[in-house]
């Protein structure tokens, strides 16, 4: 059984780039299979500081092909601006690379949209998107009049799909934005840039779901890596305040064309405290010192983006919940050193809602909101945990630490992080 996923059960940013960059070695191919350049995967390799945000982590490992599955949505642009930034730093696996015919491609109405688009939720509070297209082109994917695929790029059909589909545009961005902001779109102009970028990426583009079907089935080993993290799952995440994918383990074959039988192992990662970037309910925020200072402590501010993320403590509610969605066989608990210096620690082990106390995740944001954490208090630890490398080396309120994330997601801890160099890792078990 060949297929191994990696799925960050929080809100993003659970450092899936690393476990990612870990396992890579002990597979043949690495899937993205949702998302798109809204993701921000670091890779920290000696010296050396790598911010994907397209392209699989496995890249930078040689030997392994990559691929961009067809439920990814690709910025052409951001493609070949990360191809190039890795060339220059002479990763030439580069070249081992697949990008799915069947992916939708984002345009430049897709940005416009999404900037209009995050000021207009019903209920006022915006979701506070990447910015990077990514809602809008899987909108216009799932209302398929005005969509374009890769494959699309390479047909006669091409410039008339796309005069097509700026004329409705800029109707509708015309209407949509404020005057001072609309700018027209220009048709020819889009046909040659993107004319352009299908040039440069013709060499990768290929029928991905055809070659992974025949992967799996002759038994290659393939990591699929998640992006963003189940919470933000466009079905059973905080909706509306989710990405427009899914981001949870029920992706991977929808995005991928692999079906579950292939996949015999879910790696779910947490970090040791929770994060979000963007709106949206966040039951254990804390808007206060504590956030701050695990803020500057886990230099948590968007990778793509920049933004200060919002912090607060682990959720075990919510991982629960996303670990049974996931189907989550074993945990990585990432950031641990970044608690050091903390008195006491907080775990949210139930939620109450209405006077009522419950362990199920509500499926309606109006509840995620009602929610008054139930916290259960651990004792911190002062010593610096960068360079433990042994779990027996982790003081011993670190180590009680962990055993109770086990315990309450009821999922075996397989690795514990305390930084972010590949050799800053801890093996449990
Ligand atoms: P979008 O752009 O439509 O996907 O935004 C919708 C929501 O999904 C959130 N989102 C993310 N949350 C955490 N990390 C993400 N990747 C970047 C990172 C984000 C960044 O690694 O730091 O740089 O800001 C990511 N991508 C999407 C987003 O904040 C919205 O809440
Ligand atoms: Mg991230």
């Amino acid at each position: 059984m060949p297929g191994t996923c990696v799925i960050g059960l929080q809100w993003g940013d659970e450092a899936k780039g690393k476990i990612v960059d870990l396992l890579t070695r002990d597979h043949d191919i690495v899937v993205r299979y949702q998302g798109g350049a809204n993701a921000g995967h670091t890779v920290v390799a000696g010296d050396e500081v790598y911010k994907l945000s397209l392209l699989p982590s496995g890249v930078l490992t040689s030997g392994v092909t990559c691929v961009i599955a067809g439920g990814v949505v690709i910025n052409p642009a951001k493609a070949i601006e990360e191809l190039d930034e890795l060339a220059s730093r002479n990763v030439k696996d580069s070249d081992n690379l697949l990008l799915s015919d069947r992916a939708h491609v984002i345009f430049p109405w897709h940005f416009a949209e999404d900037r209009s688009m995050d000021r207009n939720t019903s209920d006022g509070e915006n979701i506070g998107t990447t910015g990077r297209g990514i809602g809008p082109c899987y909108r216009d994917k799932v209302g398929r009049s005005f969509a374009v695929r890769l494959g699309d790029m390479y047909r006669d059909t091409f410039a008339n799909q796309v005069r097509h589909n700026v004329a409705e545009k800029n109707r509708l961005l015309a209407a949509m934005l404020p005057a001072d902001e609309f700018e027209a779109l220009d048709a020819e102009a889009i046909i040659k840039q993107y004319g352009a970028y299908a040039e440069r990426l013709r060499p990768y583009v290929a029928d991905t779901t055809e070659y992974l079907l025949s992967a799996a089935e002759s038994g290659k080993r393939i990591l699929f890596e998640g992006a963003q993290g189940a919470l933000l799952d466009v079905d059973h995440g905080t909706y509306p305040f989710v990405t427009s994918s899914n981001s949870s383990g029920v992706g991977i074959s929808n995005g991928s064309g692999v079906p579950g039988r292939y996949i015999d192992k879910v790696i779910g990662i947490v970090k040791a405290y929770t994060t979000r970037v963007g709106g949206g309910p966040f039951p254990t925020e804390q808007d206060n010192e504590i956030g701050q200072r695990i803020r500057d402590q886990g230099n948590e501010y968007g990778t793509v983006t920049k933004r200060p993320r919002r912090c607060g403590w682990l959720d075990a509610v919510a991982i629960r919940y996303t670990s049974r969605l996931s189907g989550v066989d074993s945990i990585c608990v990432m950031l641990l050193d970044v608690l050091s210096g903390l008195e006491e620690l907080k775990i949210c082990t139930a939620y109450e809602i209405d006077g009522k106390q419950s362990d199920r995740f509500p499926s309606h944001v109006d509840d995620i909101r009602k929610v008054v954490p139930v916290y259960e208090s651990l004792p911190g630890w002062q010593e610096d945990l960068s360079g433990v490398r042994t779990l027996e080396d982790l003081p011993q309120a670190a180590r009680d630490y962990l055993d109770r994330i086990s315990e309450l997601i009821g999922i075996p801890v397989e690795t514990v992080s305390v930084g972010p160099d590949r050799c800053q890792t801890i093996p449990v078990g």
